[in-house]
């Protein structure tokens, strides 16, 4: 686009923002198509801003667990899956969960327990159903935000049962939340380039309504930086959009930007999306999700340093301490595995933001004035 037409359409697109108007798909193609990243965070910010949005900024103390790497389905970007077979494949049982958590909480107190794992056949339904029950029971105090949609979906193969009474049985168990992974990229091209595997986007969708349904909050992804269009972005962000619109049911939205170590990507050359394009996707994302009251810049991807940076772009949330990470880490993030409560402050306040522990609903738990 020349430069003065994408100014005339940038600056239509700030109208509509100041005027609290909805933006389309074209208003979206247009900032992704953009370069000019500062005025997009500037206008994503603004944005935050005008629907009232304040100068806190979230995180949760949490300890991050992964109950398999077993996986069945071979997604071509993950590096974390392995066959059974396969040298440092694992499946804890729920005992093995439950004494790692209550041996790390004597470490480190955290609120919420995050986690997902691999589409094990080697595992029945009432293997998730246990380890949710002996979780619950030996901290009840503490939030389970457990297993993406791609695994309940799995569940539901495994049991015969239907998404709702999986999730149903769960939630009896003692599950509070679902995280937003499994959603990748909706469009069908680039689900079957790069998980061929993978079931059809419309049981994410599923998944996530039966859940808000049941009153059970989730969160949403976006998988991005490989063979994605500019449009199929878009597209993703939009579906999302019309979800909450219809149920209100989730609580953030996290980009993941792609990491290629380990996978067959690595081998064709692929490397990590640099930090504009990260800057851009989340200043996008808080303009698009106009209905979704958080954004998460997930440090465990762009490190720290940058994710301080992104909440100028319309990012109020930092995702939390942690602890142990495994998937991005797999695929070659060098990011660190945890982060200090005094190291989020320092970072938040450097960026001139309120830092704000929450739990996983966002409830205040300490605020740094
Ligand atoms: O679905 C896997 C992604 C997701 C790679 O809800 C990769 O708060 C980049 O669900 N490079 C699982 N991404 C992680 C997840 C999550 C993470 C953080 C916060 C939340 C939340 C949820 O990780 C997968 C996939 O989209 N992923 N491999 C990779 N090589």
């Amino acid at each position: 686009m020349a430069i003065a037409t994408e100014q005339a359409a940038l600056d239509l697109i700030r109208e509509k923002v100041e005027a609290g108007e909805r933006l389309g798909f074209d208003d979206g193609l247009t900032l992704m198509e953009s370069d000019d990243v500062l005025q997009i965070g500037e206008l994503a910010d603004t944005a935050r801003r005008l629907r009232g949005g304040t100068d806190d900024v979230y995180f949760v103390q949490n300890l991050y667990l992964n109950q398999t790497n077993v996986c069945r389905v071979k997604c071509k970007f993950c590096a974390f899956a392995r066959t059974q077979k396969q040298e440092g494949a694992y499946t804890f049982t729920a005992e093995e969960l439950v004494e790692d958590a209550l041996r790390q909480r004597e470490l480190t107190g955290f609120t919420e327990i995050h986690m997902v794992g691999g589409e094990s056949p080697h595992v029945a339904f009432a293997y998730y159903v246990e380890i949710v029950r002996q979780l619950k029971e030996a901290m009840p105090d503490v939030h389970l935000k457990l297993f993406t949609a791609s695994e309940i979906h799995h569940m539901t193969r495994l049991s015969g049962l239907s998404h709702e009474e999986v999730l149903r049985e769960l939630r009896d168990a003692g599950l509070g939340s679902l995280p937003g992974g499994g959603a990748e990229i909706f469009a069908g091209r680039v689900r079957r380039l790069i998980a061929p595997g993978k079931e059809h986007p419309d049981f994410w969708f599923h998944t996530h309504r039966a859940a808000h349904g049941l009153g059970i909050p989730t969160h949403c992804t976006m998988l991005y930086g490989h063979v994605e269009t500019y449009e199929e972005r878009v597209d993703h962000l939009l579906r999302l959009r019309e979800l909450q619109d219809e149920t209100g049911g989730f609580l953030a939205f996290i980009p993941l930007a792609f990491h290629p170590e380990n996978t067959v990507f690595e081998r064709r050359g692929w490397t990590q999306s640099a930090g504009t394009d990260d800057l851009k996707v989340i200043a996008v994302s808080r303009l698009l999700l106009d209905n979704i009251p958080h954004v998460k810049a997930y440090w465990i991807m762009m490190g720290m340093p940058l994710a301080a940076v992104a909440l100028h772009f319309g990012a109020n949330d930092v995702q939390g301490t942690v602890v142990r990470e495994a998937i991005f880490h797999a695929a070659g993030a060098r990011t660190e595995t945890e982060q200090k409560i005094e190291e989020l402050v320092r970072y938040v306040r450097g960026a001139g933001r309120t830092p704000v522990q929450r739990d996983t609903l966002y409830n205040e738990v300490r605020r740094w004035s």
